[in-house]
């Protein structure tokens, strides 16, 4: 048994410059710089733990109350949302299409392993929900990547063991939640070095699903 799990926002499709826009955007407002450097702690991280960190960022997180922040965090994913309204099948990132194509001709199950609430939406948009079983709902989890319960959860969902599948991410986070359950993990490195993967590319065309799928098994039995 074997199967897929992916992120999405920088994985399937480059939603994480639009996160940062828009994060970008709120902070100007709030009088917070956040640039590129300080973007990439936010990857993988839930809507309101970024708000979170971009508050501490500006010695800014005694000032708001639940209420406010919610708001913020409902500012924040309106102007997203905004930026979002021209996505469609050809923002998928290169080699996706075909590699999602090759694991449904070979039976893999694939899975969403996203902290974005808004991922549905984005998968319809690219129109690829076909090729996914399951999607891990955010909001049913305790606790968000780092921690490596969406990744397990999204393995129960596609009726596997976290061991026997393979992680794809961008972020820190969820390479440290992917190699915290013990699954094998691709890093779909562009910026900024992930440590601890298992395999790093810069996008699915280098990426050959049957030499990926021997190395996993290699590594398994070595
Ligand atoms: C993504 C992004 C994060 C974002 C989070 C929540 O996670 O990387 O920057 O804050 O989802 O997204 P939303 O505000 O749409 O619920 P992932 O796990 O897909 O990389
Ligand atoms: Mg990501």
């Amino acid at each position: 048994m074997k199967g897929f799990i992916f992120d999405l926002d920088g994985v399937i499709t480059d939603t994480a410059k639009y996160h940062y826009e828009a994060w970008r955007n709120l902070g100007e407002k709030l009088g917070i710089t956040v640039d590129e450097k300080f973007n990439e702690q936010l990857k993988g991280i839930s809507r309101m733990d970024s708000l979170d960190r971009i508050l501490a960022l500006g010695n800014k997180e005694n000032e708001y109350s639940l209420y406010e922040k919610k708001q913020l965090a409902a500012e924040k994913n309106a102007y997203y949302l905004n930026l979002l309204q021209g996505l469609g099948p050809d923002d998928l990132l290169s080699g996706v299409k075909e590699f999602l194509m090759a694991a449904q001709e070979r039976n893999i199950p694939c899975a969403i392993a996203s902290a974005s609430k808004n991922a549905p939406l984005i998968l319809e948009k690219l129109d690829v929900n076909d090729y996914f079983e399951a999607i891990v709902d955010p909001a049913s989890l305790a606790k968000g990547k780092p921690h490596p319960e969406i990744f397990i959860r999204a393995a129960q969902l596609i009726g596997i063991e976290a061991t026997e599948a393979i992680g794809f991410e961008d972020a820190q986070a969820g390479v440290d939640g992917i190699k915290a359950c013990g699954m094998f993990a691709v890093g779909i490195e562009v910026d900024e070095p992930l440590i601890g993967v298992d395999i790093s590319v810069n996008s699915f065309c280098d990426l050959d699903i049957d030499k990926l799928l021997e190395i996993q098994r290699n590594r398994h039995t070595a």
